[in-house]
Parts: C-alpha cells; sequence; structure tokens
C-alpha cells in the first residue's frame, strides 16, 4: 500500500487548498491513479486498523439494493447512518442503481456478459444517474466501473469523482478488490488488478494530523483474502463467506466524518 501512502504524502505537499461543500476545507489534488497487485495480496491499509466487517456488510448491502440503512444497523454497521433521513432511507444510492438503472439489473448483465464474452470492452457499471441525482443523499462518488478480462484473469478499473482519502478511500480500495474477487470466482476466472481512478482526491483540513501520524508509521506486509464457498450467484454471497488472513495492523486512528 505504498501507493496510498505516497498519494497522501503527495496531497500533503502539493494540494491546493480548496473549501467545500461540508464547510470543513480540504487540501486537494486533480487526477490521480492506484493500481493493486490482487493475485498475491489483499489490499487492506495496514498503517491504521480498518474494520473489514462494515466494508464487507456495505458492499453486500449494495449487491442486495437497498439503500435503507436498517440491514447496515442491524449488522451493527453505522458508517451510513449520518446521511440518513429519519426513517433510514437515503435515497437512489448505490444499491438502487447497481440493480435497477431504469429497470436494468446492471450486476446481473454485468457478470452474465463477462462469462458470455469475456473479451468485450463493454463490461460497465455506473452510479451515476442524472435524472435521478437529486434523489440521492449523496451523489455517488465512486460511480463508475469496468470489469476487463485476458488471459483468464479478470481486472477491475473504479472511477471516483471525489474522494476523501484518509477515511473513504480505504474502504473504497478493500471494497472494490473484494468485488473484483467475487466477480471473478462467479466467473472462474482469478482476480488480477484493481485500479482506482481519483478526480478530486483531497485530505480534510481536520485530518492533517491524523494523516501526518499515519504517515510516520511503517506498513505491515499485506493480508490475504480467502472465500471459503463458492455461491450460485453474485447475489447469494455472505458475510461468513470471507476470511481475511494475517491481517496486521497499527491501532486505529479516529477522525470526523464531514457530513
Ligand atoms: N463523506 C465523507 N466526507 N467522507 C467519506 O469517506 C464518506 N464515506 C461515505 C459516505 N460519506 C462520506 C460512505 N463510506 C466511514 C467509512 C466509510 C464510509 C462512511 C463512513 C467511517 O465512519 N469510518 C470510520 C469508522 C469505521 C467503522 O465504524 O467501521 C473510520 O475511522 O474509518
Ligand atoms: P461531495 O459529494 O461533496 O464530493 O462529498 C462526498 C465526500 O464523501 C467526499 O469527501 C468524498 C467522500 N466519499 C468517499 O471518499 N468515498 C465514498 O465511498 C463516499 C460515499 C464518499
Amino acid at each position: 500500500m505504498q501507493n496510498y501512502l505516497d498519494l497522501l504524502q503527495d496531497i500533503l505537499e502539493h494540494g491546493v487548498t480548496k473549501t467545500d461543500r461540508t464547510g470543513t476545507g480540504t487540501r486537494s489534488v486533480f487526477g490521480r491513479q492506484l493500481r493493486f497487485d490482487l493475485t498475491k495480496s489483499f489490499p487492506l491499509v495496514t498503517t491504521k486498523k480498518l474494520h473489514l466487517r462494515s466494508i464487507i456488510y456495505e458492499l453486500l448491502w449494495f449487491l442486495r439494493g437497498e439503500t435503507n440503512v436498517r440491514y447496515l444497523q442491524e449488522n451493527e454497521v453505522h458508517i451510513w447512518d449520518a446521511w440518513a433521513k429519519p426513517d433510514g432511507d437515503l435515497g437512489f444510492i448505490y444499491g438502487k442503481q447497481w440493480v435497477n438503472f431504469g429497470g436494468v439489473n446492471q450486476i446481473e448483465q454485468l457478470v452474465a456478459g463477462i462469462k458470455q464474452n469475456p473479451d468485450s470492452r463493454r463490461h460497465i457499471v455506473s452510479a451515476w444517474n442524472p435524472p435521478e441525482l437529486a434523489l440521492m443523499a449523496l451523489p455517488p462518488c465512486h460511480l463508475l466501473f469496468q470489469c476487463y478480462v485476458a488471459e483468464g484473469k479478470l481486472s477491475l478499473l473504479l472511477y471516483m469523482r471525489s474522494s476523501d482519502t484518509f477515511i473513504g478511500l480505504p474502504f473504497n480500495i478493500a471494497s472494490y478488490a473484494l468485488l473484483a474477487e467475487m466477480i471473478a470466482q462467479q466467473c472462474d476466472l482469478v482476480a488480477s488488478e484493481l485500479v482506482v481512478t481519483l478526480g478530486d482526491a483531497h485530505i480534510y483540513l481536520n485530518h492533517i494530523e491524523q494523516v501526518k501520524m499515519q504517515l510516520e508509521r511503517t506498513p505491515y506486509a499485506l493480508p490475504t483474502l480467502e472465500i471459503v464457498r463458492k455461491p450460485a450467484s453474485i447475489f447469494n454471497y455472505a458475510f461468513e463467506d470471507f476470511s481475511i488472513l494475517n491481517y496486521q495492523a497499527h491501532p486505529h486512528i479516529k477522525a470526523p466524518v464531514a457530513v
């Protein structure tokens, strides 16, 4: 994950100060790319302890097409609470767009498409639905991904328009690495590479000290991921199917999330 730490350093050194919607203020750069090899390890940040449980449940929640925090809360995950209405609703965010974008189940089509025509250059899922943006608690940050198959291996490229590099990005990297592993398993392929492209990549001004503390730490070797069962479809994974091995990390670093 040295590339992730290099990005944080890059933003500290070259980021411009920018105001933002939340009123917090950021240091920001525009247009960066991170690549992660999925063949030997799983890209889970080790310079602060991450709650993989939240990451797995959030992904399963997206795949269920759900957009109410109730399911997350039932599983003791609270990462989306701050944006939900009193009834728990978040509007037409990721889950809705992934499985019902104008009636299209994009995830089902993605997996079917990869199986039928792996060489296609159209393996795309988009959460950016302009007529529905006003109906979302937050317009999607990770808004589009593409899968690519070559020589029996599957890669995934994610586009993020806006990235909170201290809080959100480690979650986003792990989440899409997990998704790549699941899609690969369903299509009898091996997960190869995760590529993450960032538009506005920022550090909130109230995360600067936390980032500096993280940069003083020496990363540990990355863990590995095991999917212990092959479910009947991409929609049938359960929390217990994932096992992370040898995750050694420095203590968690708390930071306020800008709402
Ligand atoms: N807004 C902002 N400003 N940054 C984000 O990263 C963000 N992410 C969203 C929604 N809105 C956002 C969805 N993802 C946490 C992590 C991911 C996430 C939302 C929140 C979070 O609170 N992380 C804490 C606690 C982790 C836990 O409880 O598992 C952290 O320290 O990482
Ligand atoms: P914005 O809509 O004004 O760009 O604010 C969204 C903030 O949330 C921004 O800091 C990026 C961050 N974010 C992530 O980094 N990853 C995520 O998965 C989500 C949902 C949000």
